[in-house]
């Protein structure tokens, strides 16, 4: 092969190079752009989690954080919240030997320049003794043969009681047996009291009584029994046939929205929370056609929450441990999950009864604690303060803190039944 000369060598250097500057123009700038629409196109952003949604594909959960309007981070989310509890200065237990009990507290309200709250009281020989041991003067549950009493606090910790507000009526009318889990409602310059108004004894079938309500011009009384039932139960083959529970009535829409605990029945019982819609305290109520309105939860409890009304929905169900929102006060929402939710809380709702249209949220309440001494065969229960931050009026970011560790103590509480563990053992021995 001939060598090539200086000219034809210069050219084909000339090309190289042309060639290769060529290729380095074409894939340097595109390669730095690939770069940067791939980090852009399958990164979700570091840092604080932003607040309007990223212009991005998102997986289902991500979507879900930008579902509700209520705040991406909990410690932004006005309705995520812990609960705090202070044991109550000024009730007396009987050295908690189940003859006395205090549970189911109502929304607290401010009059006369004080908190009121009323809540069922027993009072009685003996413990409960279920539906076998239970007779005219002992009770089959820890809510019967009661009256509802009530007390006043200036700060909320310290109460003192003042006596019986309701106490069981006279035979046939309604409450004649017990009356229990009240709530209460001002309106229209009145007092009312609501409540389970039972007409036998609870727990012989199901815990089936009616609502009933009383009436005063101050809360400190005289209450006048309404002598009816307020909130019937559904008819035959309804959901809430058997039990209205919980009566917690708001005013609404310029109405008397009163939400309650329904079962569905079914083992274990599968409950929810329906409404009942009134413009007059004594009825008539109709329940609302999408019932029930919320699908978990026990004892009953809501707010006014900007336009909507709001729910702390606690044990049972799909959606137990939950605060959820609806617009409407129909259309209920997940907005948070949390954990140790009070039970039967009766919180302080300053707007319970203005119907505002911009409802506030809650800061505090009453709730019980249950269960006391059953092994002992001294069950009642107590009443004690939660604390929370469900309000738009305060930020307290010890309330919204999400890694919460209980005692070991806590955890072995719910520890495996003899039955589990010898299952478990069981199928060990046999290898499989
Ligand atoms: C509570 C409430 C109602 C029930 C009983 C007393 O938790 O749901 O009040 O009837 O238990």
């Amino acid at each position: 092969m001939q060598p090539l000369s200086d000219n034809r060598l210069t050219m084909f250097w000339h090309v190289i190079s042309f060639l290769l500057t060529i290729s380095l123009l074409h894939t340097m700038p595109i390669s730095a752009t690939a770069i940067a629409q791939e980090s852009e196109a399958r990164y979700f952003p570091y840092g604080d989690l932003p607040e309007t949604k990223p212009d991005l594909p998102l997986s289902r959960a991500m979507e879900r954080v930008y579902e509700n309007d209520l705040g991406t981070h909990p410690a932004r989310n006005e309705l995520f919240t812990n609960f705090k509890y202070t044991p109550l200065k000024g009730f007396d237990y009987r050295g908690g030997d189940g003859t006395l009990s205090r549970r189911d507290a109502t929304k607290i309200i401010k009059a006369n320049g004080k908190y009121y709250v009323w809540y069922t009281h027993r009072d009685t020989p003996t413990p409960p003794r279920g539906s076998e041991g239970g007779n005219d003067t002992v009770p089959a549950r820890d809510w019967d043969l009661a009256e509802i009493w009530y007390a006043t606090s200036t700060d909320g910790f310290t109460w003192e009681e003042q006596g019986v507000a309701v106490p069981r009526n006279k035979k046939p009318h309604p409450g004649w047996r017990s009356v229990s889990t009240p709530d209460i409602l001002v309106f229209e310059g009145k007092y009312y009291l609501y409540y389970q108004a039972y007409l036998k004894m609870p727990g012989l079938g199901a815990d089936d009584c009616p609502v009933s309500a009383s009436v005063a011009d101050s809360p400190d009384g005289p209450w006048t029994p309404s002598n009816k039932i307020v909130v019937k139960n559904g008819p035959p083959g309804s959901w809430d046939q058997v039990v209205i529970h919980d009566p917690y009535p708001l005013v609404y829409k310029g109405k008397i929205y009163l939400y309650y605990k329904g079962e569905h029945g079914g083992l274990p019982k599968a409950r929810a929370q329906g409404l009942a819609i009134g413009e007059h305290p004594f009825g008539p109520f109709k329940k609302h056609p999408l019932n029930p309105v919320i699908n978990s939860g026990h004892e009953t409890c809501l707010f006014p929450f900007k336009e909507g009304l709001a729910a702390i929905v606690s044990r049972h169900g799909h959606e137990h441990n939950t605060i959820q929102y609806a617009p409407d006060g129909v259309n209920f929402e997940v907005a948070a999950i949390t954990s140790m939710l009070p039970i039967a809380p009766g919180p302080h709702v300053p707007d319970a009864f203005t119907d505002t249209g911009d409802g506030r949220g809650i800061s505090w309440g009453l709730c019980h604690f249950r269960i006391i001494n059953k092994a002992e065969g001294k069950y009642h229960s107590m009443l004690a303060r939660f604390d929370c931050d469900l309000s738009r009026d305060i930020t307290d970011l010890k309330m919204k803190e999400t890694d919460l560790f209980n005692h070991p103590e806590i955890y072995f509480q719910f520890g495996l039944t003899p039955q589990q563990k010898q299952r478990i053992l069981q199928s060990e021995a046999l290898g499989k």
